[in-house]
């Protein structure tokens, strides 16, 4: 099939599944194009099977806010037409299903089909898409979409019971690349370049946006390494980080927590840290959890959303309260304290990635709604 792609090609989970999904078709034979304001982050250049197209959005001194909706609109449909596409994928409701629908409708004007598909990652539907000022375009967005998914069964019902959306929403898992994330001796090996022997790697990635409520990680960190010797990664960058930095100052423990800003390859980080702090307000999936638990980490995550269809409590990980620092903390402490039980419930958080969040498995359910889609609307 010739695929369009279109998503937030910055740090963000949903750019993330959007892209390693292109990624992966493309190994299958797919013909790729993403359409987006620029190279999503995690796609290297020069990939077999995948072109990238620029939205360029025009200035004028009219315009306070560039339409940018329009301009992806209007590339949407050149790319379809040059390219031939069969059918366009967007990540994240908004804009990005309302820009697809007015490509769709210009290209119909030409006699020219594109069916699109709208994936639902979770804020577009949790904090933007609820908000009265977006609520009507976004189920508008969602309902004239050709095929709906959404990437957990929790995301699937709020869009149904807060936004009102009629049409079918197909579930399909994020999914992490379970030849690619794991745990291997060279990795193993490079843990001296961060901690000392003896000491605890905990981790943490994501955009510091409030929603991930960074302050936590480092209290939840400080009781930590009171008990045990242990460092934190830092992954990311956004809105939170600095106050998180003088967070750290003001503890005293700012030369046991690395910042590492944005990287494009987590994989390595990941493989050499032993626990995962995901403390966040919402997750309607929690992507770093998934691709931590691959790398053998044991995730440590608030018990809301659709955290829980990933993490089974006490046996691939641990879920607490939002906000709950100390029962965060007791977990880690307790089992970073414990070599056997780390290892065991590391070995857990691997079985349960492998089981049902593989990308062989999860890429194939694409496919099949992408022909599914193209049936119906032929
Ligand atoms: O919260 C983020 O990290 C960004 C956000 C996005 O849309 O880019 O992530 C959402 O989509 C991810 C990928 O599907 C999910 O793993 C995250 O749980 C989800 N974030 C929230 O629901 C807050």
């Amino acid at each position: 099939m010739r695929i369009g792609i279109t998503c937030y090609p910055t740090y963000g989970g949903s750019g993330v599944v959007a892209t390693e999904l292109g990624i992966e078709l493309a190994q299958r034979g797919h013909e790729i194009h993403f359409i987006t304001y620029s190279q999503p982050f995690r796609l290297g250049g020069n990939q077999p099977n995948i072109s990238f197209h620029e939205v360029e959005v025009s200035r004028y001194a009219l315009f306070e806010h560039a339409p940018y909706d329009l301009a992806l609109a209007t590339r949407m449909a050149e790319v379809t037409e040059l390219y031939d596409l069969d059918i366009l994928h967007v990540h994240y409701a908004i804009p990005h299903s309302v820009s697809a629908l007015l490509a769709q409708q210009m290209l119909a004007e030409r006699g020219r089909k594109l069916p699109f598909v709208t994936t639902l990652h979770g804020t577009d539907i949790t904090l933007v898409g609820s908000d009265p000022s977006y609520k009507p375009i976004t189920r508008f967005g969602i309902e004239r979409s050709d095929g709906v998914t959404a990437i957990s069964d929790y995301l699937k019902e709020v869009t149904i019971s807060e936004i009102g959306v009629k049409n079918h929403i197909e579930v399909i898992s994020n999914f992490v690349n379970c030849d690619i994330y794991k745990r291997t001796e060279k990795d193993v090996a490079e843990r001296s370049n961060f901690a000392a022997p003896g000491e605890r790697i905990l981790v943490h990635l994501s955009n510091f946006r409030p929603v991930k409520r960074i302050m936590d990680v480092i209290e939840v960190f400080d009781r930590v390494r009171k008990e045990v010797p242990a460092r934190l990664l830092l992954i990311g960058d956004g809105p939170d980080r600095s106050k998180a930095e003088w967070l750290t100052v003001q503890k005293g423990i700012h030369d046991k927590v690395n910042f590492l800003g944005k990287l494009d390859r987590v994989i390595g980080k990941l493989a050499i840290s032993d626990v995962m702090l995901l403390p966040s307000e919402m997750e309607s999936f929690g992507l770093a959890a998934l691709e931590a638990m691959a790398c053998e980490v044991v995730p440590i995550a608030s018990n809301v959303g659709g955290l829980p269809e990933v993490i089974e409590h006490g046996v691939s990980g641990f879920l607490e309260p939002v906000g709950d620092v100390d029962a965060m903390a007791a977990d880690a402490i307790a089992l970073l304290k414990n070599e056997e039980a780390l290892r065991t419930m590391g070995a857990a958080a691997r079985k349960r990635a492998h089981s049902r969040f593989c990308a062989n498995d999860v890429v194939k359910k694409y496919e099949e709604f992408y022909r599914r889609t193209l049936a119906a609307s032929s």
